[in-house]
């Protein structure tokens, strides 16, 4: 049996779209940062049948179809006898689910399981979630545009992230499908050219420990990830007004000096970070919104063999 744990990552700088299916490459670079209380812990044994258990429970035949073909790229022919059970990890009522730390554990599962070479999986990895690479590692980590995974030098020990719940209800367009979409947008060769640009300032950045210039260029990326969703051909928008009323009331807070900065991936809820000496600051803040929240830490180790 193989047991595995990795990270939930949250993006600084923003994958939304990809250059290439096969092999998954991003169509810019992104930056993100793991999360130390938000993780997924997955076992892979032998069995007699193919089985996959989330939560404790079977997953439904869609996902375990999609499970299949993960699979097969570890495991191109025979049958496949092997039991995997999975389990999200999130603090109470925090309800992310999150596809990058199921696959980044179930990947580093298999690649032990079946002994591959670890290029190979990385980019195995991708097919199953392209995010899912940057949860192989722990800290700050960058994936680039050749498919190549990068931590960066970066201590996360002062900084600490609240994730708030605006609403935890399935997202309606899974990213797959909106990176699609968001191919058709008159501006998408805009966002290239800024978010690399970003990306690479970002980097310089987070050496820096500033953490005013890395908070812009996150919101920045966000915001210019829903816009060119706001303005694909057939327009979406994840955003919800709760999402934006909160974040308009950060940034009155911000001019009043508290140094915060807020992010929102593909779906309505908003994550914030900032330095841990404002965490109290933070609490007061968000106690005067009707939402559900977590602070968590960063953590340093990426996915890993389960040891305890
Ligand atoms: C990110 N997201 O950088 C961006 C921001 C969501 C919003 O990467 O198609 O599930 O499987 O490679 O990794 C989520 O997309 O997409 C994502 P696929 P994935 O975190």
């Amino acid at each position: 049996m193989i047991k595995t744990i990795a990270p939930v990552n949250i993006a600084l700088i923003k994958y939304w779209g990809k250059a290439s299916l096969d092999p998954v490459l991003p169509s810019t670079p992104s930056i993100s940062v793991a999360l130390k209380d938000f993780y997924t812990v997955t076992e892979v044994d032998q069995s007699e049948t193919f089985s996959f258990h989330l939560n404790e429970k079977p997953v439904s035949q869609e996902v375990l179809k999609k499970t299949e073909a993960f699979v097969r790229l570890f495991q191109p022919e025979g049958p496949l006898k092997l039991a995997i059970k999975s389990t999200n990890y999130v603090p109470t009522a925090a309800g992310l689910a999150s596809s990058a730390s199921g696959f980044a554990a179930l990947s580093l599962a298999l690649h032990h399981f079946y002994g591959r070479s670890l290029n190979d999986y990385v980019a195995l990895t991708a097919k199953g979630s392209g995010s899912a690479v940057r949860s192989l590692e722990g800290g700050a980590v960058m994936w680039h545009l050749d498919g190549s995974i990068e931590r960066l030098n970066i201590d996360l020990s002062a900084y600490q992230m609240a994730v708030i719940m605006i609403d935890t209800s399935p997202k309606k367009i899974p990213s797959r499908e909106a990176m699609a979409m968001v191919q058709s947008s008159p501006d998408y060769q805009g966002w290239l050219v800024r978010n690399k640009a970003r990306a690479l300032k970002l980097k310089d950045a987070l050496t820096h420990h500033d953490i005013k210039t890395w908070g812009l260029l996150m919101e920045e990326s966000t915001l210019d990830m829903h816009a060119l969703g706001a303005i694909a051909a057939a327009p979406f928008v994840y955003l919800k007004e709760a999402t934006l009323l909160l974040w308009q009331a950060l940034i009155e807070a911000r001019k009043n000096g508290l140094e915060a900065y807020a992010t929102a991936d593909a779906g309505p809820n908003l994550k914030i970070i900032f330095n841990r000496k404002n965490r109290e600051a933070i609490t007061h803040f968000l106690n005067r919104h009707p939402f559900s929240y977590v602070i968590t830490d960063f953590t340093d180790q990426g996915a890993r063999l389960w040891s305890k």
